[in-house]
Order: structure tokens, then C-alpha cells, then sequence
């Protein structure tokens, strides 16, 4: 009986607290449509990675933006070229900031060279399709409406004709700010960065002007992950930089069309968290997702010197198709904060013994079997690279005191059968190579019968070696014999 009325109070409560709430927002937003305006100004509007001025404490002011869309022709990285469409003459379009309050009277010009009528959705003003029923403007005209900001945050703007995917795809997006009263807390840098996805019909990489593919769009399958609208558009040159002690403010959107973004910088951890864009603050983060036609605030101090890389965390977007990004410090090192390399030390976990691996027959051989000396020599060179490269390095020489040499090796050199047996099952004790002792742990490696006869018959044919062939029958005589 107890429990039911504390239940009932609990309930009673919350309902209170709902309708506390819903009536605080209610009034929130009237006041906003409230506010005044005074006076008008010409909006500053700025392209990436540059933000216009802070509002600073300024009044709600009659805000007058000039937008002027412009097909071009443009670099998404060395030699190749995409015809981009955009707000202002960049991906992503330029930076608009306004405080709430602000009368936006905005004015979205086509330029007479165009092919296409376009628009405008922006996701800060609260109207039918966020002003793109208003906006909808032929090549050569001018179209203007106007609208109040109501909420605080940092907002997406884009093009939404139709095909709207194809409209964003080609770069039409950017990002549009609504500061609160007051304007948002003082920070020494801002910089404005925004990911996108694109969809050309060659693949990564392949040169020449390459159009839009509808069907890779569709299938989510991007070609190119960038910030900023091409690869290494924050990047050597074009890094973002900071000072060591300085607070460091991202505005950082995600046009899409297709992909949400994984934000992260390696090496920082954002402080602070506009969560979404919004008046969410989370503290202490290390990636933020950045949904498709969302953005989010993030900031930090900066404490240590060095270049902090900005990435999308889908990890081979950022390697491999465009989406990294630079922020350069200078300054002071800070050895508490952060130490640099202090050793380099062998580490081999595997102690005395020789760590238990799968055997070979566990191994499924997924190599299609080389069919000439050369495939042998292009499919041993690949599997040293990958395997044994590490230990012994690129030029067979190893390295003194840890990893006996490959090149030129007496030891290798004298017993073929050894050799293979030392691949297959790995090698610990003391040997001598070219004179030299060594008393290590070669781990046994998971290969293929033919992997090895691949990777010996290139050791073999190396670096001063004496050029034997080792073939697969080779390899099983001496995993059989023991
Ligand atoms: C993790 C490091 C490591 C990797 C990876 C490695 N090795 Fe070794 N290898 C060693 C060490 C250490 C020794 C010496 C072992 C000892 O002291 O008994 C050795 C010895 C050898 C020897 C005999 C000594 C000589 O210099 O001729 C051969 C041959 C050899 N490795 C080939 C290979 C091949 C081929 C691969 C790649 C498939 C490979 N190793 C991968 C660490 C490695
Ligand atoms: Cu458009």
C-alpha cells in the first residue's frame, strides 16, 4: 500500500515536472519569436574552414544573407576533376551565423551560367521544407523570404531539388548558426569543417573529369569520404592550427548524403560535446557520431605540441578514401602531459618457449597455386612483406642482436630443409648467421605449404642468396618427415 502511493506521488510528480517542462519550451520559443529586431546588417559570410565574427552580445538584428549559387568545376583530389555545385562557390557552402532572434531575410541568387534551378532547406528555420517551397529559383533569377531563429544551435542547410540526393551528392550543403543570447562562451580558434560522401563513376583515384554515378549514390557505395569537400582539404598547407594552451572550437556538420560520421581527433579528447548541434553538453568524449544532415559543437584545449589528425573513425574512410584532416600545434612540450619515445625495446611475448599456433593443415589454403617462377617471386615478395618483413625487414638485413639477417646468410645458404623446417615450425636457441650468435624466438608462421615455397624461393632469390627454388612437394616432404 506503501509502495502504490509513493508510486502515485512519483507519477504525480513527473506529471507535474512534464508539464513544468513542456511549458518552460512553450514559452522558450514564444519569447524568441518575441524578441525584437532593431536595425539591419549585412550577414558576413564566410568559406571553409573559417567562421564569421561571434555574436558577441549584440541585439537581434535584422540579418540580410546574399547566397549565391554557382556550378563549378573543381579538384576531389591530384587529377581528378568533379563538377561541384554549391552555396557560395565551396563544399560546404559558406558559414552563415546568426544569434536567436535574428529576422533572416535571405536572398538565394542562381547565377545566369547555371544548367539547374535549385533551393534551399534549412534545418534552423521552422517553416514548410525549411524554406525550400519559398526558395525553389531558376538560373538567373533571385528568390528571397525571410524567417525568425527560434532555437539555438548549430543547424545543415542544403539543396533539396529534386533529385535531392543527387543535389546534395554534388556538394550542396553547408552550415547555418544560431547563437544564444550572449553568444556562446569565448574560445581563442573556431574553424568550420563539414564531411561529405561522393559517387563519380570511376573508381578512387581514376583521373579525368568524373561524373556523378547515381547507382553507387544509391547504394551507399562512396568513392570518396572528404572534409571540406575534397581530399586534403585540411591538410600540409591547409592544416588548421592552434596554439599550445589554446581552447580550440570545431563546427563540424555532415551533408551526407549518404554516410554518418564517426568524428574523432587522434590524439585529443574533446572536452566538450554540443551534442547533435544542440544545448546538450557532454564532456569527455573521444568520437561523436555526426548523423547525415546533422552537426555537432566540439571543443578542446589544445596542450601538447604536434599535428592532431581529424578522421571519420569508419577508420578506411579516412585512409582510403579521403576523410583526415590536419590540426597543427606549435608550441611548448609538456613531458608530464606527454613524454615522446622514451626506448625502443625488443618485446617478444612468447618467452622460452615457442607459442602454440595452428598447424598448417588447419590452415586453408586460399592461394591459388603461382604458375611460373615469376608468380612464385610476386607472391613470396607479397607474403614477406606481410609476414616476415617485420622481423627481418625489407632488404633481408635484419637487425643486430635480434633478428639474424636473411641477405646473404651462411646459414641459410647451407640446408634448404632447414630453412623450410624453421618456417613451418619456428626457431628458438642459439644459431650462428655470418658469424654473429643469436639466441631468439622466431615464432612458427601461419602459412601455406605453397605460401612458403612462395616466400623462400623469393628469400632465396634475393639479396645475394644462392638462388634454390623451393617448391610445394618441398614443403609437405619436410612437414612429413617429422
Ligand atoms: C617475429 C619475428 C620474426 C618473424 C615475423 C620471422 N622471423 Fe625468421 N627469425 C626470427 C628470429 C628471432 C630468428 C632467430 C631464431 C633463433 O635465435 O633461434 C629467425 C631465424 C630465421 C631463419 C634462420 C636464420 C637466418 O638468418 O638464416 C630463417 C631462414 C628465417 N628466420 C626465415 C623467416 C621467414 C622466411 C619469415 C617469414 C615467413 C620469418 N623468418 C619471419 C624472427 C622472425
Ligand atoms: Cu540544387
Amino acid at each position: 500500500m506503501k509502495q502504490l502511493k509513493s508510486l502515485l506521488g512519483l507519477t504525480l510528480l513527473g506529471a507535474l515536472m512534464f508539464t513544468a517542462c513542456s511549458d518552460k519550451k512553450e514559452q522558450k520559443q514564444t519569447d524568441a519569436s518575441e524578441i525584437p529586431v532593431s536595425r539591419e546588417m549585412l550577414a558576413e559570410l564566410t568559406s571553409p574552414p573559417h567562421v564569421p565574427t561571434p555574436v558577441g552580445r549584440r541585439k537581434a538584428k535584422k540579418l540580410i544573407v546574399k547566397m549565391e549559387i554557382l556550378e563549378k568545376e573543381g579538384e576531389m583530389t591530384d587529377g581528378v576533376k568533379y563538377m561541384y555545385w554549391t552555396f557560395g562557390g565551396t563544399v560546404p557552402g559558406s558559414f552563415i551565423r546568426t544569434r536567436v532572434g535574428d529576422e533572416v531575410e535571405f536572398h538565394l541568387q542562381n547565377h545566369p551560367d547555371n544548367k539547374l534551378p535549385h533551393n534551399i532547406d534549412m534545418h534552423a528555420v521552422t517553416g514548410p521544407g525549411g524554406g525550400a517551397e519559398s526558395s525553389f529559383v531558376a538560373p538567373g533569377h533571385e528568390k528571397t523570404f525571410s524567417f525568425k531563429t527560434l532555437n539555438p544551435g548549430l543547424y545543415v542547410y542544403h539543396c533539396a531539388t529534386a533529385p535531392v540526393g543527387m543535389h546534395i551528392a554534388n556538394g550542396m550543403y553547408g552550415l547555418i548558426l544560431v547563437e544564444p543570447e550572449g553568444g556562446l562562451p569565448p574560445v581563442d580558434k573556431e574553424y568550420y569543417v563539414m564531411q561529405g560522401d561522393f559517387y563519380t563513376k570511376g573508381k578512387n583515384g581514376e583521373r579525368g573529369l568524373q561524373p556523378f554515378d547515381m547507382q553507387k549514390a544509391v547504394d551507399e557505395n562512396a568513392d570518396y569520404v572528404v572534409f571540406n569537400g575534397k581530399v586534403g582539404a585540411l591538410t600540409g598547407d591547409n592544416a588548421l592550427t592552434a596554439k599550445v594552451g589554446e581552447t580550440v572550437r570545431l563546427f563540424v556538420g555532415n551533408g551526407g548524403p549518404g554516410l554518418v560520421s564517426s568524428f574523432h581527433v587522434i590524439g585529443e579528447i574533446f572536452d566538450k560535446v554540443h551534442v547533435e548541434g544542440g544545448d546538450l553538453v557532454n564532456t569527455n568524449v573521444q568520437t561523436t557520431v555526426i548523423p547525415a544532415g546533422g552537426a555537432a559543437m566540439v571543443e578542446f584545449r589544445v596542450d601538447v605540441p604536434g599535428t592532431f589528425i581529424l578522421v571519420d573513425h569508419s577508420i578506411f574512410r579516412a585512409f582510403n578514401k579521403g576523410a583526415l584532416g590536419m590540426l597543427k600545434v606549435e608550441g611548448e612540450e609538456n613531458k608530464t602531459i606527454y613524454s615522446g619515445e622514451i626506448r625502443d625495446d625488443i618485446y617478444l611475448p612468447e618467452g622460452p618457449g615457442i607459442q602454440q599456433m595452428p598447424t598448417t593443415d588447419e590452415i586453408i589454403a586460399s592461394e591459388i597455386p603461382a604458375k611460373s617462377f615469376e608468380e612464385q617471386m610476386e607472391f613470396g615478395k607479397q607474403a614477406y612483406m606481410q609476414t616476415c618483413f617485420a622481423c627481418h625487414q625489407a632488404e633481408g638485413q635484419g637487425i643486430p642482436n635480434a633478428f639474424p639477417p636473411l641477405a646473404k646468410s651462411d646459414y641459410l645458404n647451407a640446408d634448404v630443409n632447414r630453412a623450410i623446417g624453421i618456417v613451418l615450425h619456428g626457431k628458438t636457441g642459439e644459431i650462428t648467421v655470418n658469424g654473429q650468435k643469436y639466441n631468439s624466438v622466431m615464432t612458427r608462421q601461419m602459412l601455406s605449404p605453397d605460401e612458403i615455397a612462395n616466400v623462400l624461393t623469393y628469400v632465396y632469390n634475393s639479396w645475394g642468396n644462392n638462388k634454390t627454388v623451393v617448391t610445394k612437394a618441398m614443403v609437405e616432404q619436410v612437414r612429413n618427415s617429422k
